[in-house]
């Protein structure tokens, strides 16, 4: 059986992440790593932050703080909202760490013996007065399009023309502010890709077969556009040092390599950190290197693609070692704030930290997932969320488990009760409920999470639309021990609810299996005889009512939400 290799996109370090950010890597990767897990399968889930680049540099001095400090402060800071949102990591990495510096220079080294690495000097912008090389984002000046004056050396914000920072106008320094720039030769490091673009193209022609549109018609636009070679060295002092043994000139220059090149070889380098952590038990190599039974799946959003489909499988190919490549990219479309952009200067959408801050994670799990930029772009709206978290969480889930379990425990006690042999309506409700859990089950195998959410509601449906048939509160007029029998089966139909929701819904799923006192309380997966018989929980078996699982989003509390971040007024009616 194989085993599951689970990497999500790494969050960049630069600051807290919106919803987009985590629909689109994070949370399916977690959903699909919990439904493997629990049906039995072998899944490492690594992630990690992506700390290197100009752009945590910049972050980190607006902070006023050592790039070293600020990215530490900030990776704990993303590691506690995803702890929050139930993200199941089996490790949680840094790219800055001593494992990734050491995969990454390895690479490097075999893909300058394989003879796909070069040296070339190129003319880029010095600062005298700040005694470095500016990368293209730290020089600043008037668009000669537009006439903005914040212009970066590499695009202008305003009018968005690609810039070369020799086209801008009174050209400044970012860090200093000086104008003493000149223009000086020095020597980066060129990956090879185009030598590689015939085996990438061969590899994509055997691994792509499989993958969403999605992934492999970007891929493919990327492969007819050609494979150019590109300067994989940087002159920053944040990031993986080019090795000396190898490049005595450039490693004392003190050029790292650009952030692409080792933010890939993280899901590597933070395997290795996690076995790093407990060596005797776990073995980060066998997931990576002739790693022939492991199937690897990544999550990502569509911008993403590009890299993981054709640059990080090129550098791979070209270490002329069998490390593992991607088997299934799962790419994602984005998700907009009322159809526009998330935008943290206009203070529109909402932050992962503000989500936790509103609600438990789970109401934002389910909406977002059943709500997966899948095939199109999807929009957040308050107005979408609120709905569909009062009808199916609430009324469709959450008030199906505290009714039956309220009226039980005041009609017959604090035990499952006995009643009735199973009938006719029970033979088909199981008949059913096997039906649709097998859909929930291939859809979650195909990764098409929208539509195994629908299959997940169907299954909540079913248990309502039996209790409303059955009317378990007239029965007991007339036949407490029919009644017992609807409230017996609709006991374990949260059972059963409670077991397959948990990959959507860990808390709740939780608090649900431990309203009955079984002897184990794992979270098993139910097989297709279990959810036909629906005998999970016996009569007598004892049971507490827990307490509502999801409170009703009210109109106040819209108006609250739509207050505080924004949005919403330009679509109203
Ligand atoms: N950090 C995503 C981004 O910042 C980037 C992903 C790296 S995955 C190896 O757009
Ligand atoms: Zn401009």
């Amino acid at each position: 059986m194989a085993r599951h290799l689970i990497t999500s996109a790494l969050p960049y370090i630069n600051g807290i992440k919106h919803l987009g950010n985590m629909v689109g890597s994070m949370l399916p990767a977690d959903v699909y790593a919990r439904f493997l897990r629990q049906t039995g399968r072998e899944a490492l889930y690594i992630c990690a932050t992506d700390e290197h680049g100009t752009p945590a540099e910049l972050a980190a001095k607006e902070a006023g703080l050592p790039v070293d400090t600020f990215c530490a402060q900030q990776h704990d800071a993303q590691k506690a909202i995803y702890d929050g949102f139930g993200l199941s990591f089996d490790y949680f990495g840094r790219s800055s760490s001593p494992e990734n510096r050491e995969i990454t220079q390895h690479f490097a080294r075999q893909l300058q013996k394989n003879g796909f690495i070069e040296e070339r000097a190129i003319r880029q912008v010095y600062s005298l007065a700040d005694g470095r090389f500016l990368p293209d984002r730290y020089i600043v000046g008037t668009c000669p399009h537009c006439g903005y004056d914040k212009a970066r050396g590499d695009q202008c914000e305003n009018c968005t023309r690609v810039l070369d920072p020799t086209d801008l106008i009174d050209a400044r320094s970012a860090i200093s502010g000086s104008s003493d720039l000149e223009v000086r030769e020095t020597k980066h490091l060129f990956l090879l890709q185009s030598k590689l673009q015939g085996e990438v193209e061969a590899w994509i022609d055997e691994h792509g077969k499989d993958w969403p549109v999605l992934a492999s018609s970007i891929a493919r636009k990327w492969l007819t556009e050609g494979l150019n070679d590109r300067a994989i060295t940087r002159d920053l002092d944040w990031g993986v040092p080019v090795p000396a043994d190898t490049w005595p000139e450039l490693a004392a220059e003190g050029k790292v390599f650009y952030v692409w090149f080792d933010a890939p070889v993280e899901y590597i380098g933070a395997t290795k950190e996690w076995a790093d952590q407990d060596p005797a038990n776990r073995d980060w190599k066998s997931w990576w290197y002739e790693a022939e039974d492991v199937r690897y799946t990544q999550f990502m959003a569509k911008d993403n693609v590009p890299f993981h489909t054709v640059m990080f499988p090129a550098t791979e190919l070209g270490t002329r070692e069998p490390w593992k490549t991607v088997d299934y990219v799962k790419a994602f479309n984005w998700l907009t704030y009322y159809g526009g952009k998330f935008s943290t200067s206009q203070k529109r959408g909402i932050f992962t930290d503000a989500a936790l801050e509103v609600l438990p994670a789970d109401y934002w799990r389910y909406f977002l997932i059943a709500n997966a930029p899948e095939s199109d772009d999807s929009s957040f709206t308050w107005e979408h969320f609120a709905a569909t978290v009062n009808k199916d969480l609430a009324d469709t889930l959450g008030n199906f488990v505290n009714r039956v379990l309220s009226f039980s425990r005041k009609r017959f006690g604090d035990e499952v009760p006995a009643g009735l042999e199973e009938g006719e309506a029970e033979a088909q409700l199981g008949h059913q409920i096997a039906e649709l859990l097998a859909e929930y089950e291939r859809h979650m195998e195909e990764l098409q999470f929208r539509k195994a959410a629908q299959a997940l509601r169907a299954l909540w449906s079913a248990g309502n639309s039996y209790l409303e048939t059955k009317a378990p509160w007239l029965e007991i007029k007339t036949n407490p021990e029919g009644a017992a029998l609807t409230l017996r089966t609709a006991m374990n139909l949260i059972h059963l609810y409670a077991i397959v929701s948990e990959p959507f819904i860990p808390a709740s799923a939780a608090a649900m299996r431990s309203a009955f006192q079984l002897e184990a309380d794992n979270a098993t997966w139910v097989t297709q005889d279990e959810a036909r018989s629906l005998t999970f929980v016996p009569a007598g078996t004892p049971f507490t009512v827990p307490p509502v699982l999801f409170a009703k989003i009210t109109e106040d509390d819209l108006a609250a939400y739509r207050e505080r971040f924004g949005g919403g007024e330009e679509t109203a009616v």
